[in-house]
């Protein structure tokens, strides 16, 4: 595989001194009248936008005032205003694969540079830091053994995932190494998740559990992704796997964190594996009869064969070491779940009390849960209560039973998602000796914005803006902070920091999040209570604003980040979901996103009730998988349970909420992730329909300036990327030295070095404690390293040989 890989490095072309492109707000970039003698001279090439908004490029026929006469493709001439023209890049750095590269880093040329390389298969492209992944949505030459092996061997340089990955596990060793990565819904984070896990595999394969990391991924597919009606295969859930590797940088174990809070949405496909069980017939029934199936019309995804799936899934399942008796546990707690939807109720008085009818569903829900059809009968349809000193049991309404029914299911799947990760955990389980030495990789659901928002983009949101500001932190803050710290000569660029809307969410007691547990806890709270709370106690927040009815609404930061690649300690690539609602890039110009949140069902998700009934049925259940999942939810409890019994109206309020218990499962995922220093890759959607060949520039623009790769571009060009303190920087390649310098200071020996080595001065920094080096400037050093050290050994072992 060989790339055009024009071997130009901006020093050749002028590109470090010309003054930087602008990358503000208002995404410009370098106007032409700034270059108008030049252009003249030249006949240089530029960006001419369309009424469409498309971008063409033309070439400047003559310039006088402020207008330009420019020839578009296929022969059309236009007088236009200069100002309104924007500089594209010479021939020579057409589909450069780095955009560091680019000598005008404006918005068309990096469309044009990204677009170039999409057209040729070549998806990956470096920003700087960053690697930008173009979905392809076909199957492109890029993968497999001997890519692997190429990268192995260092045979190819193109940008890929592979590339990182051996990065990654190269550093891993070393100790430091930091990359991240980002994307939307249907980008390719979740391929891209597994084609690293691939690279990591080959090359830390060995031990047989790397298969068994592999495998993870159906199965988890399967349960925790569904069709919408952005991706046929969209994840629902959040997932870090760590991979930890022996010192002989073999794959060790593995563990897997989830994230989960998203249902699966009102007129789209449920969870894979439903469909796939239907499709295998276990004593079921075709999908269209199950009620929590045949809401969206929806039944089957183009070109998947679900009962092929299901075997897949199957096969997975034994390697990961889940018995064929468990397997048989696990699709009967799915069929409880269809079987559940399928309950109905029959109305008993006048007070609109109901009971559950005694058909085919119940009786299977009872035999399949283990207990007997009465006791499940009960537990639908009322509930037991205290009042005063007295035991009562409370008739339900039918919306009441109805509520317990769909809670009962939902914790059962809950329960069932919860519970094979334990099991796959067991089976990767790291040996007792940690090393220390893993890389994760972190795959999220990005940031999203419907028509109607509800509590899943509520919490999908907040996520992202946690990770945004992990990638903020990274990437502009700690950078600039550090030059400043180490007196370097450097230019602030400007970023947006999200901290204010993460205060909203998290400040207690007044944040949305305190707020609205408070609510929860109310027995007589409701949607209504809880958004005029919000209403009375955030207005004056820059960041909130209260709406009609039960509505408010929060202005994101636009970025979103979706998937992260965490190379402990050293590496997340998080990857940045751009949203798929916003048309126009006005929007997008400010990266203010505004979300506007119906706060309807707030409350009743967020107190997530399976009443203690429903409890007590699971644990009462013969089969241990029921029981196993009463005593897990007994356990997330915050207060143990005692007695059996509630008081009156007091919901089961001991568990904990489901905002609580995703705020703390979210804070143990940026913990991880803090200990690394992050990487980003950002998956990029080229248009809505899922289709090859179709590259939408509006799109493409719309998700780059969401995730500001132009300024992370602008920064690592115009800054020092690379950094080592003085000591270490001496003694690494101090041996290198013609001079003996064992006497003198670090200072002096990296002085020396540099000298030696004939850095350029405009390559390197020196700061009070570390030295700061322009992009692959070390490589040389290393290089040189590498083959001296190489020649040591030679000679070393000559002479051992020698000696025998
Ligand atoms: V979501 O936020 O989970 O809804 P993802 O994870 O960003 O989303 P995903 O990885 O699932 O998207 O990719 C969507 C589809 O794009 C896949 O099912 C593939 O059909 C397609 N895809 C993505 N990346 C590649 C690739 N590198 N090569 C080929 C790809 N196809
Ligand atoms: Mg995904």
């Amino acid at each position: 595989p060989v790339e055009k890989s024009p071997s130009v490095g901006y020093e050749d072309l002028d590109a470090a001194t010309a003054p930087l492109p602008s990358v503000s707000k208002s995404n410009v970039g370098h106007r032409w009248s700034d270059i108008t003698s030049y252009a003249t001279k030249k006949k240089v090439q530029s960006w001419f936008q369309l009424p469409n908004g498309n971008w063409e490029l033309g070439r400047i026929m003559s310039t006088s005032g402020m207008e330009s006469v420019i020839s578009l493709p296929a022969g059309k001439v236009l007088k236009v205003n200069s100002d309104s023209l924007i500089p594209a890049n010479p021939d020579i750095l057409d589909g450069v694969g780095d955009l560091m590269q680019l000598s005008y880093l404006n918005e068309p040329s990096v469309l044009f540079n990204l677009q170039y390389r999409y057209n040729r298969d070549m998806i990956y492209t470096k920003a700087g830091p960053v690697l930008v992944a173009i979905n392809p949505f076909k199957k492109v030459p890029l993968y497999g053994n001997d890519y692997i092996e190429a990268y192995k061997n260092k045979s190819i340089e193109s940008p890929h995932v592979y590339a990182i990955a051996d990065t990654a596990i190269r550093e891993m060793t070393r100790g430091t190494f930091s990359f991240l990565k980002f994307g939307e819904s249907g980008a390719g984070k979740t391929e891209t998740a597994k084609i690293a896990m691939q690279y990591l595999a080959v090359l830390g394969g060995g031990s047989g559990i790397e298969c068994e990391i592999l495998k993870t991924n159906p199965i988890l597919e399967a349960f925790g992704n569904a069709k919408t009606l952005r991706n046929d295969n969209s994840s629902r859930f959040g997932k870090l796997i760590e991979i930890h590797f022996s010192e002989n940088g073999k794959i060790s174990g593995a563990k897997i964190q989830t994230c989960k809070v998203v249902q699966c949405a009102e007129g789209e496909r449920s969870y894979h594996i439903f469909y796939q069980l239907c499709a295998e017939k276990l004593n079921l029934k075709d999908v269209d009869e199950f009620k929590y199936l045949n809401q969206s019309n929806c039944y089957s995804i183009p070109g998947v064969d679900d009962a092929e799936q299901f075997h897949i899934v199957k096969e997975a399942l034994d390697v990961v070491h889940v018995s064929k008796e468990d397997q048989e546990s696990v699709f009967a707690m799915l069929a409880v779940v269809l079987w559940l939807g399928n309950v109905s109720f029959t109305m008993i008085d006048n007070e609109n009390h109901v009971e559950a009818v005694e058909d085919e569903s119940l009786i299977n829900v009872a035999k399949l849960i283990g207990c007997n059809i009465a006791d499940l009968s009960l537990a639908l349809s009322t509930r037991k209560m205290r009042v005063g000193n007295d035991n009562i049991v409370q008739k339900l309404t039918l919306s009441q039973a109805i509520e317990t029914r769909d809670a009962l299911a939902k914790s059962i799947y809950a329960c069932l998602f919860e519970w094979l990760v334990e099991q796959i955990n067991k089976s990767l389980a790291v040996g007792k000796r940690l090393t220390g030495r893993s890389i994760s990789i972190l795959d999220i659901y990005g940031f999203e914005s419907f028509d109607r928002n509800s509590f899943e983009q509520f919490c999908i949101n907040y996520a992202n803006e946690r990770l945004q500001q992990h990638f903020n932190r990274h990437l502009f803050k700690l950078e600039q902070e550090e030059y400043v710290q180490d007196g370097i000569d450097w230019t602030k660029v400007d970023f947006d920091d999200n901290q204010d809307c993460l205060h909203l969410f998290e400040k207690k007691p007044l944040g949305l999040l305190s707020l609205l547990n408070e609510e929860s806890t109310f027995p007589n709270g409701t949607d209504y209570t809880f958004a005029n709370k919000l209403k009375q106690h955030l207005n004056s927040n820059p960041c909130f604003r209260g709406e009609r009815e039960k509505a408010f609404t929060v202005s994101h930061f636009a970025g979103e980040v979706l998937f992260s690649l965490v190379f402990n300690f050293v590496i997340p690539i998080v990857f940045q979901r751009s949203m798929d609602d916003l048309t126009g890039p006005d929007i997008c110009v400010t990266r203010v996103v505004y979300v506007t949140y119906d706060t309807t069902g707030f409350l009743e998700k967020n107190r997530d009730l399976l009443h203690l009934d429903s409890i007590q049925l699971l644990s009462s259940s013969s089969c241990h998988l029921p029981q196993a999942f009463a005593s897990n939810i007994l356990n997330q409890s915050e207060k143990p349970v005692v007695g059996p019994l509630h008081k009156a109206g007091g919901a089961d309020s001991q568990k904990l909420s489901v905002a609580t218990k995703f705020k703390g499962q979210l804070f143990q995922l940026m913990q991880r992730l803090e200990s690394t220093t992050p990487h980003f890759i950002r998956c990029i959607k080229p248009n809505n329909f899922q289709s090859p060949g179709s590259y939408e520039q509006g799109l493409v623009l719309q998700q780059l300036r969401c995730c500001g790769v132009l300024e992370v571009v602008r920064i690592s060009r115009s800054g020092f990327p690379t950094r080592m303190s003085h000591q270490k920087f001496a003694r690494r390649y101090g041996f290198l030295l013609v001079e003996n310098a064992a006497e003198q200071d670090p200072l002096s020996v990296s002085v020396a070095i540099l000298h030696q080595f004939n850095i350029l001065p405009e390559m390197y920094q020196v700061g009070y404690t570390k030295l700061f080096f322009r992009t692959g400037q070390i490589g040389v050093l290393e290089d040189t390293r590498n083959n001296t050290l190489h020649g040591i050994l030679r000679v070393q072992s000559c002479f051992r040989g020698y000696r025998a």
